[in-house]
């Protein structure tokens, strides 16, 4: 069977590729960005005619995702997978691959790239390489990119282009982090910091705010055989995704951009109520569902919402503990946004695997669940179901023969010996790059902690 490029083209993307030139880098060519900024991207070129805005993707890791793009001209499939047969779509707007650890220089370059005036980023939460809401100058990377060698970090990468630009940049974090923009626009600064001169572009550019959401789970090779047999030609780059897809994103550049709202994205003066609410409903009742779901024995998140039990606590979550700390977005009702949530976690034809959403638990449950915990222990309510979340975290990380967890030698250190419940949760309540000192000393959270990881460790 061919292979999915220019030549073998079965069904045409909404842009000739061909006529696209760069105008976007993206930082972190994963699955995620092609089935979400890179199909917004394309829409807006598709309406506007506009065909400044290619993508230049870049990974950050392996040179597997330039495999799969590169021999397709960067072509791929969005195979979308709702209530129906699933239908496929194949998107032209990447126009270069870049893989960074194998020419770091032609990242920075292209960046630097004055036909460029827009990057954008799905790097995880990571890939920021923050400790306790810095950056962390320890990291031996970090340290690596401050002595000036080609950079092989996000911040490295972007303050080493910034240094070379006449003209400021806008940066678009995309990924789930709290006030995502102005957290990497400080990440920077304090890298700038370190090296001790800010470049004078650095104060004119721009980090807005976003807020994303598609459930994007991993691509197999089912997934590979079903777009073959949809499309009539190989195409290993395909991406899976559920039908929604929302992008909101603050009204807040420094030069040109892609017309994105032409592309079904939101552009608005504030983006917090939107991601607060996103990251707390959809996010943290995610994790939680991952974690119990882990425990007993599901493999997807499809499977574990549909355990009744599983579900009425996701429901609680949402109802008790969240909503209250939330102010709603314009237009925005929380409790339906709630339910559209937990039911596109139902659809089975996703597979999204409980294993995928239950990684890198140590840099998600800051984001997702802390900071509700901190609110309503504040107003002096009992968080007992965001605690039953932790918790699940808590018995996962104890219980999980390998730990896909950045912090995964340091959580595994502090669970060494550790076998009655107080202990499992004091020794983690003292991980202090994940817990701040409020919620570590707080004896209420303490308590519920305890009896849910007793609860669920009798199971
Ligand atoms: C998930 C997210 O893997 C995870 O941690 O919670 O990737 C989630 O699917 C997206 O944020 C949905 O927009």
């Amino acid at each position: 069977m061919n292979r999915l490029s220019l030549a073998h083209l079965p069904v045409a993307p909404a842009v000739d590729p061909r006529s696209l030139s760069v105008g976007v880098v993206h930082l972190g060519l994963g699955a995620f960005h092609r089935a979400h900024q890179a199909v917004v991207t394309e829409r807006a070129a598709a309406l506007t005619g506009d065909t400044r805005w290619g993508i230049s993707g870049v990974s950050q890791r392996s040179a597997t995702v330039r495999e799969q793009l590169a021999p397709q001209d960067g072509l791929y499939g969005v195979l979308e997978r709702g209530n129906g047969d699933p239908t496929i779509q194949v998107i032209g707007s990447i126009r270069e691959v870049l893989t960074a650890p194998e020419d770091p220089e032609a990242v920075v370059a292209r960046i630097a790239d004055p036909a460029v005036s827009v990057v954008t980023l799905t790097v995880t939460e990571k890939g920021y390489r923050a400790k306790n809401g810095h950056l962390d100058l320890d990291d031996p990377e970090i340290q690596g990119d401050l002595t000036g060698r080609p950079p092989r970090t996000v911040v490295g990468q972007l303050a080493a282009a910034l240094a070379r630009r006449d003209e400021p940049l806008t940066i678009v974090s995309c990924d789930n982090l709290v006030a995502n923009g102005p957290f990497l626009r400080q990440l920077v600064a304090e890298y700038f910091d370190a090296l001790g001169k800010v470049p004078d572009v650095f104060e004119a550019s721009r980090f807005p705010a976003s807020m994303v959401d598609r459930i994007v789970p991993a691509t197999t090779d089912a997934d590979r055989d079903e777009a073959a047999r949809l499309l009539g030609v190989r195409d290993e780059a395909v991406v899976v995704a559920e039908p929604f897809l929302q992008w909101v994103i603050e009204d807040d550049f420094a030069g040109p951009r892609p017309a994105w709202e032409q592309g079904g994205a939101v552009l608005t003066h504030d983006v917090a109520p939107w991601e607060q609410a996103k990251l707390r409903i959809l996010n943290a009742t995610h994790s939680m569902l991952a974690y119990l779901g882990a425990l007993r024995g599901y493999e997807t998140i499809a499977e574990a919402v549909r355990d009744e039990e599983l579900a009425a606590l996701a429901q609680t979550l949402i109802t008790d503990d969240v909503i209250p700390t939330l102010t709603p977005p314009d237009g925005l009702d929380l409790p339906s946004y709630g339910a559209t949530v937990l039911d596109r976690f139902a659809n089975p034809a996703l597979k999204h695997r409980t294993a995928q959403v239950a990684m890198d638990g140590s840099v998600k449950l800051p984001v997702r669940l802390l900071g509700t915990v901190q609110d309503r222990l504040t107003a002096g309510a009992e968080p007992t179901t965001l605690a039953l979340a932790v918790a699940a975290w808590m018995v996962y990380v104890h219980t999980a023969p390998t730990l896909d967890d950045p912090q995964a030698p340091r959580l595994t250190a502090a669970l060494s010996g550790a076998t009655t419940p107080a202990a499992i949760v004091d020794n983690l309540l003292a991980v202090d790059t994940i817990f701040p000192p409020a919620l570590a000393t707080s004896t209420p959270f303490r308590d519920l902690l305890i009896t849910h990881v007793a609860a669920l460790t009798n199971r």
